[in-house]
């Protein structure tokens, strides 16, 4: 029976149910204040208790069967890895611990004052524990993070040393793989820390980095564009979007509220992307949470996954050149049609695993539609999306002729002044961690195996075929 039914049940006296109520409202009262690692630590004797009889009763039962195209074609659509912090359904997009993006807005504590957007730190304690925080948790998370984010001199040196020709991806990543430094994993792993105690480290290790991200991202925008000051200093009562536009130099309200959008819906997107699963394959290693975040940061870099919010601008502003102001839809087909036939994807659009637009793209468009619905830009990305499908569906190529995320973030980014479209990847990257660090948490909680999936040569995939073949025949 659960307590508010027992609290209601006539079956006690009123003393009773007076006592109850007490007992019921201090467990309330001592759950509200826990904090993250608390909430986790509780959790984990039960969740490895429930993997532990999941595999027992069911560990011989056959999820997927597989085909040769797929070996073949970067293993689409295979089941085989555990993700829990969410699940991405090809026509309704993602969820995150099976609430919707819309429901997240509704759900999680944003940001204070009129703030409409959620805070991505609530995300986190999300993706970790399955439990929506308090206002009053998420405050201490946000203080928390705040608190980490000095980098240690060498890394600043390092920041400071690269040239400004290098990629800001390439100095995101080699940035985090410094901080391996200051890895209390790495250093309790060396002492010989018993492995139930893994996950410890890397929580601590996690938040770190979490919290140090601002600093580094801020650090390499204003080296590389501007004049190598940090636009801010780290306030302990502000949440991370707040803190991350101040330390970049952007102090616009809306543009904070645009940054928590932002790190939210761009943290995670299931296990089996790139910049996710790289992370996740490195972790399993036992490499610490800053080598393996760098090693899916390395992953995010690339044009088809997470650089395409770059290449998206860079194309637009070609298009823009090109139409030279005549924006009607007969002008964007040719375009379109010219960057398909020079043997080019279009940026932005199709994905590996959704065949609708991507919800992602709509919680975009809606903060422009919501802020600046007038701007020149804003309509421009609309005008191609009602263009984009059609032509892709006639060149007939892709699965999904729909806009996904990148689509649509650069434009938000330019409206605000944050013009230089190279850096949006770190921004990405930054969101990202907050995707898939909880599960390298999780993984060490649980004592997740090194991953080892199995390749064949061609010469043995034909073999394997002919066996299969006579054994039918
Ligand atoms: N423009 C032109 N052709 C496209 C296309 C696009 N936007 N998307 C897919 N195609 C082509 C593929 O290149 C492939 O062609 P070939 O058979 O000649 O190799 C064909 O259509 C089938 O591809 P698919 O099964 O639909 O898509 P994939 O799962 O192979 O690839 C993705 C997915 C995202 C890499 C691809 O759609 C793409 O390159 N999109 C443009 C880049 C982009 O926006 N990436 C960001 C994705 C989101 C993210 O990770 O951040």
């Amino acid at each position: 029976m659960s307590q508010t039914t027992l609290l209601q049940s006539k079956a006690i006296s009123n003393a009773t149910r007076s006592t109850l109520f007490k007992t019921f409202l201090r467990a309330r009262r001592l759950q509200s204040t826990l904090t993250l690692k608390e909430t986790f630590a509780n959790q984990i004797p039960s969740r490895i208790e429930e993997i532990k009889s999941f595999k027992k009763q069911y560990g011989k039962t056959v999820i997927d069967q597989v085909t040769l195209d797929q070996a073949y074609g970067g293993m689409r659509g295979i089941k085989s890895m555990v993700w829990e912090g969410s699940v991405l359904d090809p026509e309704e997009g993602i969820r995150f611990r099976g609430l919707t993006i819309p429901e997240i807005k509704a759900k999680l504590p944003h940001g204070p004052g009129d703030s409409q957007e959620p805070l991505p730190e609530g995300l986190f304690w999300l993706l970790l524990t399955g439990e929506i925080p308090t206002e009053q948790q998420v405050r201490q998370l946000s203080t928390d993070l705040a608190s980490r984010s000095e980098l240690p001199e060498h890394v600043v040196k390092l920041l400071d040393s690269l040239p400004k020709d290098l990629h800001p991806m390439a100095q995101f990543s080699m940035a985090i793989t410094a901080l391996e430094s200051e890895s209390k994993f790495a250093k309790a792993y060396a002492s010989g820390v018993n492995r139930s105690e893994y996950w410890n480290y890397s929580y601590e290790d996690s938040l770190d980095l979490l919290g140090k991200l601002p600093m580094i991202a801020s650090k390499i925008y204003r080296n590389v564009f501007k004049d190598g000051k940090i636009g801010g200093s780290i306030d302990l009562n502000k949440d991370y979007g707040a803190n991350l536009a101040t330390l970049l130099g952007f102090e616009n309200k809306d543009f904070t509220e645009l940054m928590r959008l932002y790190l939210t819906i761009h943290s995670d997107h299931e296990g089996g992307n790139v910049s996710a699963h790289t992370t996740h394959l490195v972790g399993s290693a036992l490499s610490s949470p800053f080598l393996s975040l760098a090693a899916g940061m390395n992953g995010l870099a690339g044009p088809l996954h997470g650089r395409a919010n770059q290449e998206v601008l860079e194309w637009l502003f070609k298009l823009r050149d090109e139409v030279n102001g005549d924006y009607s839809k007969e002008s964007i087909e040719k375009y379109l049609w010219d960057t398909l036939n020079s043997g080019r994807v279009i940026p932005g659009y199709g994905h590996a695993v959704l065949r609708k637009t991507d919800p992602r793209y709509m919680a975009q468009r809606d903060f422009a539609q919501r802020h600046f619905p007038n701007y020149e830009l804003f309509k421009l990305v609309s005008m191609i999306y009602e263009v984009a499908p059609k032509v892709l569906t006639k060149h007939g190529k892709t699965k999904n002729p729909w806009p996904n995320v990148d689509s649509h973030s650069g434009v938000l980014l330019q409206y605000y002044g944050l013009n230089e479209a190279s850096f949006y990847t770190v921004l990405f990257g930054v969101s990202r961690a907050f995707g898939v660090l909880p599960q390298l948490i999780i993984d060490r909680a649980v004592g997740a195996p090194i991953e080892r999936p199995k390749s064949f040569s061609t010469e043995k995939y034909k073999q394997l075929v002919a066996q299969i073949q006579k054994s039918s025949s």
